[in-house]
């Protein structure tokens, strides 16, 4: 018996690895996210600065009206999904009055040490059904046992704090940067304990890194996913930081890697991650923001958009603004497919409803020469954007393929590689009366769920 669990457990193993690894229902359900926020607060929101020297005193951390159900409400309003906070940056501030260390908001002039920022804000999620995710970084420069092994014991401790006290935890987000601590020394990151800690705790909860194990970096802070853009990585002889794969890699994953590892994309609504006075003009337009959606959910990635809160522990009014607009211009856009006023032809001959949301249907690699996906308007439609969505659950099929609009013998093509969860495309407004996607060259057989087309806001 036992043998034969043994079995079927690395039988499970390996279907999550190889080039056909496919995403674990927990990652299945991160990908359906799509958008949230990020909020960066603590001592720098107070001092000015963006990486904190550790040695602010706590006192300094005082909002005057802090109120985490307002950012729920902001959050809400721009069709976020979820909130992902800073409970500890590398000045080793934390958010929640940690047993770990002194410096905390026990010791701070806030609601006279009594506050507890991870607190209201896990409730706040709750009250507005947004998923609760945290950031701790585990370089701190403040923590006296930091550069000493005691120092992975006291993360660990803190992690297992904030899953026994502030949980469900839905993502959890670790920070691979490692400089010098109080004492000068650099710390050596215990990563597996890390990792299986983390596990063993909370197995729902979507680990990002550099590397994941769930979703890694994008490689970049502009919160832009690659034209080319795979779900896969190879992680072997790689970690988290300064020993991480080249940023390039991370932003198109590795076509053929062992791993599920998405690309998360994260981005600051403002030029700095903490909230700083002489940026409130500096803030995003809705129309950097729409580009920055187009760049990230739109290559099949997801977008982690910071918004921090300000001194007085609210979401800026102009942050809020650009956040609304934003959510309009995603609704004006994608309101309605044009694709339902005509038919979905398969090359194969098949006609199918105009969306394939229920109906998915599959290409046979062996096959894509005569098999493509046309569709076809009632009278010529004018469009300039076209999503695409392959049914990733079977994994990432889709190494390139083409769009093709046809109105006479005016024709118009754009060639592009991959697909994954959706890709959305933009090109010049073209009257159509058919569009095709052609597949040109896939992994393995090609299952599309979804065709759209849209005519959205020329957005510059
Ligand atoms: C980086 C940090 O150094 C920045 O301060 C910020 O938190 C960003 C999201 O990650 O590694």
């Amino acid at each position: 018996m036992i043998v034969c669990f043994a079995l079927l457990f690395s039988l499970s193993l390996l279907a999550q690895q190889g080039s056909t690894a496919k995403p674990t229902r927990y990652q299945l359900a991160w990908h359906e996210q799509e958008f949230y926020l990020f909020v960066h607060f603590g001592p720098n929101t107070f001092t000015d600065k963006e990486w904190g020297h550790g040695d602010e005193a706590a006192e300094v951390f005082n909002p005057s009206s802090l109120d985490c159900r307002q950012w729920c409400r902001v959050a809400k309003a721009a069709g976020a999904k979820a909130i992902i906070i800073t409970a500890k940056h590398h000045d080793g501030f934390c958010l929640w009055p940690s047993k770990f260390s002194t410096h905390t908001v026990r010791a701070s002039k806030w609601r006279n040490g009594k506050g507890d920022v991870l607190k209201d804000l896990s409730k706040a999620c709750k009250e507005y059904g947004l998923r609760f995710g945290v950031y701790i970084s585990p370089w701190d420069r403040n923590h006296p046992d930091y550069g000493t092994e005691k120092y992975n014991d006291v993360f660990v401790g803190m992690m297992k704090e904030l899953f026994q006290n502030y949980g469900p935890i839905w993502e959890l987000w670790w920070d691979g940067a490692n400089g010098e601590g109080p004492n000068g020394k650099k710390q050596v990151y215990d990563w597996k304990r890390y990792r299986e800690t983390v596990r063993k705790l909370s197995p729902s909860t979507v680990i990002f890194s550099d590397v994941g194990p769930d979703i890694r970096w994008c490689g970049n802070e502009n919160g832009i996913a690659g034209e080319t853009n795979w779900n896969y990585l190879d992680t072997e002889g790689f970690e988290a930081g300064a020993k991480a794969p080249k940023q390039d890699i991370l932003n198109t994953g590795n076509k053929d890697g062992k791993y599920w590892i998405p690309a998360e994309c994260d981005v600051s609504i403002r030029p700095g991650w903490f909230y700083h006075k002489e940026e409130d003009n500096k803030v995003k337009t809705p129309e950097q923001l729409f580009q920055l959606y187009l760049k990230s959910v739109g290559r099949g990635a997801n977008l982690l958009l910071n918004v921090p809160p300000d001194r007085r522990g609210l979401i800026h009014e102009n942050d809020s603004a650009a956040l609304a607009g934003f959510k309009k211009l995603r609704e004006q856009a994608f309101k309605e497919n044009l694709a339902v006023n005509g038919k979905i032809v398969l090359g194969s001959g098949d006609s199918i409803k105009p969306t394939l949301t229920k109906q998915n249907f599959q290409l046979d690699k062996d096959k894509l020469k005569v098999q493509s996906i046309d569709v076809l308007y009632k009278k010529p439609t004018e469009i300039n954007c076209v999503e695409i969505r392959e049914d990733i659950k079977f994994g990432q099929m889709v190494e390139q393929f083409y769009v093709q609009l046809v109105n006479g013998s005016q024709v118009q093509s754009y060639m592009y590689s991959t697909i994954g969860r959706k890709r959305i495309i933009t090109f010049p407004a073209f009257k159509a009366e058919s569009v095709m996607i052609k597949i040109l060259s896939a992994k393995g057989d090609v299952r599309i769920k979804d065709v759209q087309t849209f005519l959205i806001p020329e957005v510059k």
